[in-house]
């Protein structure tokens, strides 16, 4: 084949590599050395043994759900990194601090800011020195306090939130941000997925998924898109390798052939550890879409079922739509239907990159199925018409029925461990009415009611330097931005900047004129207030609550909790203003923060602190599960946009190459526990990945090194590099590179029309060949001259 040619026959194409699988003796050996490699090896092995059981904690990794009758160890292999990670014995003390400068630190990699350990002591950012030196909390809280007193206005500042905050103290944190009198809650779900948060009400009235983990074993058929599990919800391939082994059919979109959706070995699986070659084939159908391609494949996906269903009427057989369905629950499928009849192949093939032959097989596939269940990840929502996709792949769904009975359903699969809790209990920049009055009530004042800045929004505020104050409760805010050349020198006119955090990072090396960095327990660690060890709780990609009890010792005696953290500057801000409201009872027993929350989202929380004591937690309600539709018309909506192929999404031209900014297997987010990425086979991090066509149309070779430039057409010059040439299976104007060492090519412009996603997965960039010279000294490998 003609893919092969622009690269050495020795040398097989990366992510083709059929022999071998995910998952297996190779994840064991990985955690085992991280491990060690933090120095953490019985420690850690003590963590692991009560993460996500009852009384435990809850994993900090990612947010698939727990099994209601957890196994007896079950096994993951990127969530033991993210626990060695955080539990790790090495710390970044003052004297740390004292002898590297900021602006020394700003030129570290991400890796090695994080890998010198776990922060210790609270502390201010230094002018004269350039460093930061400890201070004490009294000092710190006192000192924001003043600062965010003197705002001339309380919208000039911006709360950002990482989502691996508890329910308890991202609570009190937009409580703190309402009572000072702003919506500006900038949260790490508007880079994520805000765009189903968005887009799904339109269709069916809820922005979460309707599943259960249990229906997993009642689907026939599961289709996966855009998502990346071995490496980003790896306790997930447990249920995609039991369907594999029931003979339910896995069909999976994705421009680049990802190893764990391939074949995988589950370390749990004696049989497959034993197999030569280990693991069992997951996806029975593997369609390497284009990048932005997924309205095109899903809207042919509909017209075969909605022709196949035009030809049972016409010859009397039994019909392919669910026609109760549609008829009792259902408006806009007239439409819809004319408009899928009225697509040619031609363009569905041109735009989704896909042959005809393939979109009927996946079809083939849906319409045999009786219970269909449609996951997906940042592949669909980081697009400029992610939410539109989204919709058809709702649509999909409900020609057959698929939302509201067991084992069937949408199922977005969140990313941090608490992202949606947090934004359940009020980490919204657009927060509705009966949660305000609610609030208003249980804390006797009167929330401000204009809607805030999202994250994007945020963005172009600072780079119009409106913005006084900036506080990070978690998260690399600076880092996982899009445009981050353009805003991050804006960081220096901030008056205040206050970062919560558990691990140092290259957003806290930028600084304001007064300037915090202040570190919290972690998820694994013993959380002791006036009323003795504390548990938080937190939401799962399936609205599951429960509760979470870390055991470990602090890394230091000087951290606090975030809700202590977060307690303490609202008190320091706001005491005098409200005196009624008792900041320290609330710190000293997490509890009577629950019941806040249940005054505040009764319908949702009733009974919370009961309720946590069941095993495996509580679920909140979901009103499509119950094919309720909370949409301004009652029903579920088939929805499409007039024409699905616009511009944006148009194939690239010979010059140009879309860019997905994608995950390694050894990182999360911005947190990078190690150059390799296993499952690609990749040892290194700043790697392009191009089709073997695209190599040869500009005349690069494997090893070769180039710039990408960005191509935003707004006269911003992007430019990111060197990047070493791979040789990869992906479609002919695709390409893939890591996040976020690409995030200066993202055009802040560039997101998602109804939500300001950032359109993470399509850069559009241009390729520059560098010379080796030009490269190492760009690398720094060879001094400049
Ligand atoms: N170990 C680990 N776990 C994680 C994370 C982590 O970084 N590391 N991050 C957490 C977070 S916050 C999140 S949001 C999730 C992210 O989890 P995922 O959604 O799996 O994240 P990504 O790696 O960004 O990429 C998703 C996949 O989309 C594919 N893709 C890109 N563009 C397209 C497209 O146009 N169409 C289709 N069909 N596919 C496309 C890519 O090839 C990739 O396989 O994981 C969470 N869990
Ligand atoms: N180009 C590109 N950009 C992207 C994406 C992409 O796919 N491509 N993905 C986007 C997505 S999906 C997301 S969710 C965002 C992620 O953006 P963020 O959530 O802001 O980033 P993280 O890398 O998860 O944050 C890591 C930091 O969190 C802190 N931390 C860890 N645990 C704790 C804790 O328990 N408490 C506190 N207070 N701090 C803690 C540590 O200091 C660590 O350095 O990035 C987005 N940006
Ligand atoms: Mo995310």
């Amino acid at each position: 084949m003609t893919k092969q040619s622009a690269h050495s026959p020795a040398q097989p194409l990366h992510g083709t590599q059929e022999h071998g699988s995910a998952g297996g003796w190779g994840a064991l050996n990985a955690v085992t050395q991280h491990l060690s490699r933090q120095k953490v090896l019985m420690r850690g092995n003590k963590a692991l043994l009560t993460m996500n059981k009852p009384g435990g904690f809850d994993c900090p990794s990612c947010a698939w759900p727990d099994p209601k009758t957890p196994h007896t160890f079950e096994y993951c292999e990127n969530g033991a990194k993210a626990v060695a990670w955080e539990a790790t014995r090495k710390r970044t003390t003052p004297e740390f601090f004292a002898a590297h400068t900021l602006s020394e630190l700003r030129t570290w990699t991400d890796h090695d800011l994080e890998d010198q350990g776990r922060l210790t002591h609270p502390l201010r950012y230094d002018a004269a020195s350039d460093t930061y030196r400890p201070v004490s909390w009294a000092d710190a809280f006192a000192e924001i306090g003043t600062e965010l007193r003197a705002l001339d206005d309380p919208w000039k500042l911006e709360l950002y939130t990482s989502g691996r905050s508890s329910n308890e103290s991202a609570f009190l944190y937009q409580l703190f941000g309402r009572l000072y009198g702003m919506n500006n809650f900038p949260d790490c779900s508007n880079m994520c997925h805000e765009t189903t948060t968005t887009a799904m009400p339109e269709s069916i009235g809820v922005g979460k998924g309707t599943l259960d983990l249990e229906d997993f074993a009642q689907a026939d058929a599961i289709f996966i898109i855009g998502q990346n599990p071995g490496t980003n919800s790896p306790r997930m391939m447990s249920e995609l390798h039991d369907a594999v082994h029931r003979g339910v059919p896995i069909v999976t979109f994705n421009p680049l052939r990802e190893k764990a959706l391939v074949r995988f070995a589950s370390p749990q699986a004696v049989r497959d550890m034993a197999l030569p070659g280990g693991g069992v084939a997951i996806s029975s159908q593997y369609h390497q879409v284009r990048i932005g391609g997924d309205m095109a494949a899903m809207q042919g996906l509909c017209k075969v079922v909605i022709e196949a269903d035009d030809e049972a009427r016409r010859s009397g057989a039994p019909r392919i739509l669910d026609v109760a369905f549609i008829e009792q629950h259902c408006v806009g499928l007239e439409a819809f239907a004319e408009h899928c009849r009225g697509l040619s192949w031609e363009r569905l093939e041109r735009y989704s990159g896909l042959t005809q032959a393939a979109m009927r097989d996946a079809a083939q596939v849906y319409m045999k199925a009786e219970r269909v269940i449609a996951c997906w990840g940042m592949g669909v929502t980081q697009h400029r018409r992610g939410g539109d996709v989204l919709q058809q792949i709702i649509n999909l769904l409900l020609l057959r029925g698929n939302v509201g009975k067991p084992g069937a359903g949408p199922c977005p699969i969140r990313g941090h461990s608490n992202v949606q809790g947090d934004r359940t209990v009020g980490i919204y920049q657009k927060p509705k009415e009966p949660f305000l009055a609610r609030l208003d009530q249980a804390f006797d004042f009167q929330a401000p009611r204009e809607g805030g800045d999202d994250v994007v929004e945020c963005c172009e505020a600072l780079l119009r330097d409106e913005p006084q104050a900036f506080i990070g409760l978690g998260g690399n805010f600076f880092r996982a931005i899009p445009d981050i050349d353009r805003v991050a020198p804006h960081v220096a006119n901030l008056r205040l900047t206050v970062q919560i955090a558990t691990k140092l990072n290259w957003s806290h090396t930028l600084h304001g004129r007064s300037t915090f960095l202040l570190p919290c327990l972690g998820r694994t660690e013993r959380d002791v207030q006036a009323s003795g060890v504390q548990t938080i709780t937190v939401e799962d990609s399936m609205s599951m609550v429960h509760g979470s009890t870390g055991s470990l010792e602090p890394a230091s005696p000087e951290l606090l909790s975030e809700i202590a953290i977060v307690a303490g500057i609202a008190k320091a801000t706001l005491g005098e203003r409200y005196p009624h409201i008792d900041w320290d009872a609330l710190v000293g027993n997490y509890a009577l923060i629950r019941d806040k929350i249940e005054a505040v989202l009764p319908e949702q929380f009733a009974d919370y602190n009961a309720r946590i004591e069941q095993p495996g937690g509580f679920r909140l309600p979901n009103a499509a599960r119950e094919r309720k539709w909370d949409t301004p018309n009652g029903k579920a909506n088939f929805l499409f946009p007039g024409d699905v192929l616009d511009e944006d999404d148009s194939p690239p031209d010979a010059e140009h190459l879309q860019l997905m900014t994608i995950r390694s297997h050894d990182q999360f987010n911005t947190t990078i526990y190690s150059n390799r990425d296993r499952y690609r086979d990749i040892d290194e991090r700043m790697v392009a990945m191009l089709s073997p066509e695209d190599m040869r149309r500009h005349e690069v070779q494997e090893g070769d090194f180039i710039d990408f430039v960005g191509d935003a057409l707004d006269g911003y010059p992007r430019r990111a590099g060197p990047f070493k040439v791979i040789a990869f299976d992906v479609p002919a104007g695709c390409c893939a590179a890591y996040y976020p060492e690409t995030n200066s090519l993202a055009p802040l412009a560039n997101h998602d029309t109804r939500s300001h996603t950032p359109a993470s997965k399509s850069l559009p960039v241009r390729i520059e060949r560098l010379s080796q010279e030009q490269a190492m000294q760009r690398r720094g490998l060879i001094a400049a001259g």
